[in-house]
């Protein structure tokens, strides 16, 4: 433990002694967070106190200018201005706003006229929650279902958009049942329905349709002090902190481990950025960029019910509610292993202040027990060979919690030069209570389900997709379907009847490049196509896919029109620093006139140029008994893995790690 407090000591002398040098890809410092409020508010003195902080964050100085700057760290010229994003909320009307830090203004401030609503605050949903405690209709509902209102706890829900022409900022607000449980997720209270509008923070709509039994609260804790005997067998720990501490370094916002440098930012939208991700080349001597930024950008989770109370529930969680705001503080030695080292994340508040997510990421070493690569020989008369490399990766992770959900999203480097990206999908499924305690009483389709008496665990999809700005060995890149062909031996040269070959296609315009992986035979690779290896193979990355599951919803269903981004499982536009959010900068309540798939419909061009490559992966979730009270966690990924980026294998001469000698332990 001691020497984990040293370690983050050593962490936080980095922070500090980095200040006055940032990154121009940094996040906002608190004190930034501080000027830009003082600033927006400033500009507004009428009405500074109406004025709310949807989001504030970099606005990201062009990537040519980051590229240009940091290629020549000791020029005299200045780095890239420091500027804010910011989007407000005033008089019911959504603003835009720049704001130049160093010269302490701001630059534009528009009123957004288009569809859809910005992120949401914490504090506004938090005051639309409580509004039924004090409203004589639900109060009326609570005492009807005989339920005592001092156990009822709600919570917000974004409403979609279906087809309808004028919209208003409102949350629905599902209310739950707490007596004798704090799992209140598996207690829902159904049949009411409460509508709040935001900009006057009232409820607008009331009505409670029908009567349905709360879930029993028997068996939906999830906290140890509440279980009783017995219980499982004990897991050992084995995890130790290597006693020469970590062989990685964060200084400032850079992460330096083995051969990867990286940086790190947080932002409220996305939580963990990653960017202008190298790796060194041994046999070159020099490090080759690989990612210049990559993110998840959208997480779409629509569930599976189409009636009254649930039809809405379609969520686009990053960009209604914020990956980062959602992130949750990691615990050490549980969230992440006793190696680990923790940075912090800032967002601004409702009220533009800096809210500070403790312990928002964790970097550690991880020696998971998996093999990097091995041979053994013994066909060589009088010589046995046996060589093994036991694999290491730097993992950095985030979870968040969106109300119910808990997700866990890691990205792994790799020595050998692979970015594998996981995503761990656990907490609390989402129940609808129903009058049915055995499946032998539904007689029609329930959408899901029943996990306890009386609770029906919903059918829903969870779509993470992810913008992945690849640089591959510089930013001209090209995007190769290598498709796998079935060659027939027709002229009897040859005994075999078959076999599959490598049929090269180089995807011209982004209609070409949008991709329904399913069961296509493909390899998808991003090249480089101005660099060869020394035997004339185009350097490149490819992607490994993960679990494939394309939507099923039909193309025409709201959900779908707005979550259009899903439809390919993988896409190619040209770099265009405004295409950042997969579902629009303005989720809430979208029309899908802002997605992916509306900007590729200008099938631009993206062969030989600076191109980003977005890649979704998505689980149909069929719940089942075991993710009652709270569920397992079930793990997805992807890779990104150089293909003859290198000129052999980069870890050929990686060496054994030295064994750790445990204190107090003799052998
Ligand atoms: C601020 O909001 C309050 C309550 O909504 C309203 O009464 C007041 O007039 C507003 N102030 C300004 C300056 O618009
Ligand atoms: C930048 O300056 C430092 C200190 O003067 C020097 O050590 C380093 O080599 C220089 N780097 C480049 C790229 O010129
Ligand atoms: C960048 O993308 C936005 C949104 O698709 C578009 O309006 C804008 O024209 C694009 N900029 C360039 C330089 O292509
Ligand atoms: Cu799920």
């Amino acid at each position: 433990m001691a020497s984990l407090l040293q370690h983050l000591g050593l962490f936080l002398l980095f922070f500090v002694s980095c200040h006055s040098q940032y990154h121009p890809l940094d996040s906002l410092t608190p004190s930034e967070f501080h000027q830009v409020q003082a600033i927006v508010k400033g500009s507004n003195p009428g009405s500074s106190l109406n004025m709310t902080f949807q989001y504030v964050g970099l606005d990201e100085p062009d990537k040519s200018i980051v590229l240009s700057w940091l290629s020549n760290p000791n020029s005299t010229t200045p780095p890239p201005p420091r500027r804010a994003f910011v989007i407000t909320r005033l008089h019911s009307q959504t603003h835009e706003i720049i704001v130049d830090l160093s010269t302490q203004s701001i630059i534009s401030d528009e009123v957004y006229g288009g569809h859809g609503y910005p992120l949401l605050t914490s504090e506004e949903q938090t005051a639309a929650s409580v509004l039924p405690l004090t409203y004589p209709p639900f109060i009326a509902s609570i005492t009807k279902r005989s339920l005592k209102l001092s156990d009822v706890v709600c919570s917000t829900f974004t409403v979609g958009w279906f087809g309808e022409d004028k919209s208003r900022r409102v949350l629905k607000i599902p209310c739950f049942y707490t007596d004798g449980t704090a799992n209140l997720y598996m207690r829902p209270i159904e049949g009411v329905t409460i509508v709040v509008d935001l900009d006057d923070m009232k409820i607008i709509e009331y009505y409670d349709r029908l009567m349905v039994p709360v879930p029993e609260a028997e068996g939906t804790e999830c906290r140890l002090s509440k279980q009783n005997p017995p219980f499982g067998p004990p897991l050992n720990g084995v995890s130790a902190m290597p006693p020469d501490g970590p062989g990685f370094k964060i200084d400032g916002h850079n992460v330096r481990w083995a051969n990867w440098d990286f940086h790190i930012s947080f932002d409220a939208r996305a939580g963990l950025i990653i960017s202008l991700a190298s790796i060194y080349d041994l046999q070159k001597g020099t490090f080759r960029q690989v990612l210049y930024r990559g993110h998840v950008s959208e997480l779409f989770v629509p569930y599976m019910d189409p009636t009254e109370e649930w039809y809405y529930r379609t969520y686009f969680d990053e960009g209604e509610f914020g990956l980062g705001i959602c992130t949750v503080p990691l615990q050490p030695m549980l969230d992440c292993p006793p190696n680990a080292v923790f940075t912090d994340g800032y967002y601004a508040s409702q009220d533009g202040k800096p809210m500070s997510i403790s312990n928002a990421f964790c970097v550690y070493e991880q020696e998971a027990g998996r093999i990097m690569w091995r041979h053994t020989e013994t066909d060589i008369p009088g010589e046995e060979i046996k060589e093994v490399r036991p694999e290491v990766s730097l993992v950095v992770r985030m979870v968040v919690a969106l109300t119910n959900y808990d997700y866990i999203l890691d990205w792994e480097f790799k020595p050998s030069g692979s970015i594998k990206f996981g995503v761990g999908l656990t907490g609390i499924p989402a129940v609808k209570g129903v009058s049915y305690t055995h499946t032998d009483q539904i007689k029609e389709d329930v959408y899901g389900t029943l996990l306890a008496p009386n609770a029906i665990g919903v059918n829903h999809d969870h779509f993470f997709t992810y913008r992945l700005d690849l640089d591959v060995d510089g930013d001209a890149n090209s995007f190769v379907k290598a498709n796998l062909e079935t060659k027939r031996v027709t002229d009897n040269s040859s005994p075999r009847k078959s076999y599959w070959t490598v049929v090269s296609e180089t995807a011209k315009t982004e209609s070409d490049a949008q991709i329904q992986l399913r069961l296509k035979p493909v390899e998808q690779i991003v090249v480089n196509p101005n660099k060869k290896t020394k035997l004339g193979n185009y350097v490149g990355y490819r992607l490994i896919p993960g679990s494939l599951s394309s939507p099923l919803l039909s193309d025409d269903d709201y959900p779908q029109i707005r979550g259009a981004f899903t439809k390919y499982d993988v896409w190619i536009t040209p770099y265009n620093k405004s295409e950042k959010w997969a579902g629009g900068l303005y989720m809430d309540q979208s029309r899908g006139d802002d997605t992916l798939a509306v900007w590729s419909q200008r099938n631009r061009e993206i062969e030989n140029k600076d191109i980003v490559l977005w890649y979704t992966i998505g689980f149909h979730h069929v719940p089942c008994q075991e993710d009652f009270p709270v569920m397992p966690t079930l793990s997805g990924g992807f890779e990104l893995r150089p293909t003859n980026f290198f000129e052999n294998n980069p870890v050929l001469k990686t060496k054994p790690p030295t064994p750790v000698s445990w204190p107090n332990c003799t052998h």
